[in-house]
């Protein structure tokens, strides 16, 4: 029989992270469309994200995104950030948009670019050590357009060395998250693929090194959920870039284009034991509400996180087992869509209210206003986006 106070209890205690840069604007290749109110610097962005926590209290931390979030005093910004009830989490590395990288970055040909965007991983663990952060978030668009066009090998011998020298200069209870991503913008072969190159590469690195899962950078089809297991078993998961896709990479609110998947990757990691806090996942949003307002569409996705998470906490473990083992495929299956099929806003709305919060997130946020202040009150100014 479920614990129904335990999940509760484990519903009230799940922190999930959000991005800095999906409070910006953001877009495709062939439009950014501009929103009112839309932050104008990291500050903005980090009060936009102690919002959400105000509104669902699960996201005290906010990830930043360097040079998007470059600021001259990084411990004051982490202060300020403090203030507003929120922690600065993973530090977003970006050699993606340099025009040197054209090439690559830390596997580009040329020495002297290697070095370059080399210098941006360490700044970037300097800038952790500023703002009190544990993770160096890398996230690499390196790869190539057409065969032949530079040597694969080569070009992981590059990488290899590069990640050994951020990692050599990680201290304390630092760790790297090496997130992986199967093409764009490469078109041809990208330089970290896929988890078992992030997972081989974090092995050779060490155990401060692990692989980050971002739901959108997968071939289709692919199941995550199995992926998800088979680094827990290894202890080599560190997070999770949760966003959701019909198609490539779409950044999509996480649970709009798949709640199933989501439910499934939730339960292996309850299954895990990785869903306390204290296991050390960093469970982070990676999306791009390029139509939708911004705040609204970030508490949404929380709550499909928290939703998938409960349905995966009421699976009924023991009956499950027993019929997973006695081989009775049907029973074990019903027993799992069970879970999945349980309306667990009720619940969800009981947690809310008994951690002093609205049953109804977005409700509160709608009759807030803070949407209409923040666009009255934001005019003037550069707004914030993918550009530095
Ligand atoms: C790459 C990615 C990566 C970030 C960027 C904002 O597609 O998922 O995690 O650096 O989006
Ligand atoms: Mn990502």
């Amino acid at each position: 029989m479920t614990d129904l106070a335990a999940v509760k209890r484990a519903l009230t205690a799940q922190r999930i992270e959000t991005p800095s840069w999906a409070y910006a604007n953001s877009g495709t290749r062939f439009k950014v469309f501009t929103q009112p109110g839309v932050p104008r610097n990291p500050e903005e962005k980090i009060a936009d994200a102690a919002t959400v926590h105000q509104f669902t209290g699960v996201a005290p931390v906010v990830a930043l995104h360097i040079p998007w979030d470059k600021v001259d005093d990084y411990a004051a910004l982490g202060a300020y950030a403090r203030d507003l009830g929120v922690e600065i989490g993973a530090i977003n590395t970006n050699v993606f948009q340099d025009d040197d990288y054209k090439l690559g970055s830390v596997t580009n040909p040329d020495a002297g670019i290697r070095r370059k965007a080399t210098d941006h991983l360490l700044e970037a663990i300097d800038i952790m050590g500023r703002t009190g952060s544990r993770d160096l978030k890398l996230w690499f668009s390196d790869g190539i357009n057409y065969p032949g066009q530079d040597d694969l090998r080569n070009r992981q011998d590059r990488l290899a060395a590069a990640l050994r020298e951020a990692y050599d200069r990680l201290t304390g209870n630092q760790r790297m998250l090496l997130e992986y991503k199967l093409f764009e913008p490469a078109f041809y072969a990208t330089d970290v693929p896929d988890w078992g190159t992030s997972y081989a590469h974090c092995l050779e690195l060490g155990e401060r090194a692990t692989v980050c899962i971002d739901t959108g950078h997968h071939a289709p089809s692919t199941n995550i959920e199995f992926i998800v297991a088979f680094l827990l078993r290894q202890k080599k998961l560190g997070a999770f870039d949760f966003n959701s896709r019909f198609y490539a990479d779409d950044d999509l609110m996480v649970g709009a284009a798949d709640p199933f998947q989501l439910f499934r990757i939730m339960y292996e990691i309850v299954r895990g034991g990785a869903l306390d806090p204290a296991y050390g996942i960093a469970f982070m949003l990676d999306q791009c509400h390029n139509i939708e307002r911004k705040i609204p569409a970030i508490i949404r996705s929380i709550m499909n996180v928290q939703e998938a998470t409960a349905k995966a906490l009421l699976v009924d473990r023991d009956t499950l087992t027993a019929a997973q083992q006695a081989g009775d495929v049907l029973e074990a299956n019903a027993v799992f869509m069970d879970a999945y099929n349980t309306d667990v806003r009720p619940l969800l709305a009981e947690v809310r209210t008994d951690a002093g919060l609205d049953p109804d997130p977005i409700a509160a946020y709608r009759r807030s206003g803070h949407d209409e202040k923040i666009i009255a009150e934001r005019v003037g100014g550069t707004q914030a986006g993918w550009g530095a």
